[in-house]
């Protein structure tokens, strides 16, 4: 049996269940008229409503005592001051330390890593300040129009996704680019838009060795140096690399000078604090990737201190275990009702997924209680009209978290009230459902016949008590970004405490990592391989006999 099936506050939790799980949140709310202050949190501009959720008092003072009897505040002391707690790698997981502006000093084997830390948020301050003046230039003296950041994974959705976020933010006149997938339509397309001569490659890669990352790289520098005269001392001027291998960068031809470092403190997956954030930087300036920076601060701030209830990460977490464990939820629906966090939901699957789809304690046990569900998700209301049917009326429980800004910057006439009036309809449809006897009477005021509302009741019926976590902000600035980035960082971290699991090692991408590196000589091979099974056989064969 794991260790956590032996905590009597788990074994709590499974009554709590039972006592409970009948409730219907609209009922809780009658109950307790103070629902709302009670459960929900203001950080910053961001305020979280938990209040729609399966949850009360006892539920939550149960979790208390299994956070207590988990020793959970040494837990997370432990992360923020450097202990290696990545247990698998042997590394400290140090995200907490990028944005760390207090001039508390934090230590990775005796070192002062805010020192390192300080010095190269330096040089990229420099180097973002040197490219919007103009001080540096394209090799023929033209000021920087586009960057193209090659990088996949950790090195490609943060960035990616906050430079989609903070779009309105955008000055200097920079088009971001990001190239990720192998597939070479990827890079194609965008090197089918970009001039060689205002173009800022940007080599996103943490070790330096990831196949996809590497091909993309050869290939944009290859087409760099085909439209520039085949000049490699160009290269110096318009490539530059994120990574903490400075010997792979050194070997692909990028001076050490246009490098900036990151440590394996760093996840992949948390990176984007760091060096990796270089991009945001070059698009949206250095001053909005600093708020970025000090929005997550604010959240760890609040992380550190707030007791549960209070806590907006750690009120995540427990929810998602509470739903996860209890009511067997497989899958958390994330939906934006804000057009420019349309990365968001793949951002976060990222990261949960990454983090926490684990089946081996942090001892190596194997695990008899389900970890990650699914991430997914998509923007609302484009949501609305696909798969939201599935959330009000499909067979499975899905909790939801609807993360919505009150202000557009792109206001016209009534369309974010339409917008917001969706967020709060959604909300309130997924409590409330809608009774048989309502749906009756709904359809007998239309004049139907008996026979007809008694067929088209139960279609019209919505069994409600689908918990929703919305999430709201005055605006989607460069500062609640950050501090929701970090919301679902500590989440995350919170989630693996509870399953005892290590949330900061990704054995099952370094599998594929691997196989990609063993498959690719026999793509080119006509023969079959004795060893390998008779499907894999035949989709090489079929691969080899049609490419033209
Ligand atoms: C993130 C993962 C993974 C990683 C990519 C890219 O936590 O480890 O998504 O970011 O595989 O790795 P490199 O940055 O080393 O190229």
């Amino acid at each position: 049996m794991s260790r956590l099936q032996t905590i009597e506050s788990w074994q709590n939790l499974k009554n709590r269940y039972e006592e409970t799980k009948n409730l219907h949140i609209k009922d809780l709310f009658s109950i307790d008229p103070n629902r709302f202050e009670k459960y929900s949190v203001e950080v910053g501009d961001i305020l979280f409503d938990f209040s729609k959720n399966r949850i009360d008092d006892k539920t939550l003072s149960t979790f208390q005592e299994l956070y207590a009897q988990l020793n959970f505040r040494k837990k997370l002391n432990a992360m923020f001051k450097g202990e290696k707690i990545n247990n698998t790698e042997r590394r400290s997981v140090l995200h907490t330390a990028l944005r760390n502006f207090t001039g508390e000093p934090v230590y990775v084997d005796g070192v002062n890593v805010m020192n390192q830390i300080s010095d190269v948020l330096h040089q990229m301050k420099k180097f973002v300040h040197s490219i919007h003046s103009g001080e540096k230039l394209g090799f023929s003296g033209k000021r920087f129009t586009d960057i193209v950041n090659i990088g996949i994974g950790g090195s490609d959705l943060g960035p990616a996704m906050a430079c989609a976020a903070l779009k309105p933010y955008a000055k200097y006149g920079i088009q971001a680019h990001f190239v990720s997938n192998v597939d070479s339509s990827d890079i194609a397309e965008t090197l089918k838009i970009v001039d060689p001569e205002t173009t800022l490659f940007i080599i996103a890669s943490k070790t330096f060795t990831t196949q996809e990352t590497n091909r993309n790289a050869v290939s944009a520098r290859k087409w760099f140096l085909s439209k520039t005269g085949d000049n490699q001392e160009h290269i110096a001027k318009h490539f530059i690399a994120l990574s903490t291998n400075e010997l792979a960068v050194r070997d692909f031809g990028i001076d050490p000078e246009n490098m900036f470092e990151f440590w394996n403190w760093v996840g992949g997956r948390y990176s984007i604090w760091s060096a990796i954030g270089i991009s945001i930087a070059l698009f949206v300036g250095w001053d909005n990737f600093e708020a970025l920076l000090k929005g997550a601060q604010a959240m760890d701030e609040h992380f550190r201190e707030a007791d549960l209830t209070q806590n907006a990460p750690m009120m995540m977490a427990t929810l998602s275990v509470w739903y996860s464990n209890f009511f067997n939820a497989h899958s958390q629906a994330i939906i934006p009702y804000n057009y420019y966090l349309n990365r968001f939901p793949a951002f976060l699957q990222q990261l949960e997924m990454e983090s926490n789809g684990k089946s081996y304690s942090k001892t190596g046990t194997k695990l008899d209680y389900y970890t990650a569900p699914v991430i997914w998700g998509e923007a609302g209301t484009n949501a609305q009209h696909s798969f939201f049917q599935l959330l009000h009326q499909g067979s499975r429980f899905i909790p939801v978290d609807i993360l919505a800004a009150v202000n557009n910057p792109n206001p016209i006439e009534n369309h974010q009230a339409m917008l917001f009036s969706n967020v709060i309809a959604q909300s309130e449809a997924l409590m409330n459902g809608k009774s048989l006897d309502d749906a009756k009477r709904e359809l007998r005021i239309n004049g139907l016949s008996d026979e007809d509302v008694n067929f088209l009741a139960p279609h019209k019926s919505f069994e409600g008590n689908k918990p929703t976590t919305t999430i709201l902000f005055k605006s989607l600035t460069p500062e609640v970004l950050g501090s929701l980035i970090a919301a679902y960082e500590h989440k995350v971290f919170v989630q693996g405490i509870i399953w005892d699991i290590n949330s900061f090692d990704q054995w099952g991408v370094e599998l594929g990592k691997q196989l990609a590196g063993q498959i690719l000589p026999k793509l080119n091979l006509l023969d079959v391989e004795p060893d390998r099974d008779a499907s894999t056989n035949a989709l090489i064969k079929y691969y080899n006999y049609h490419k033209k």
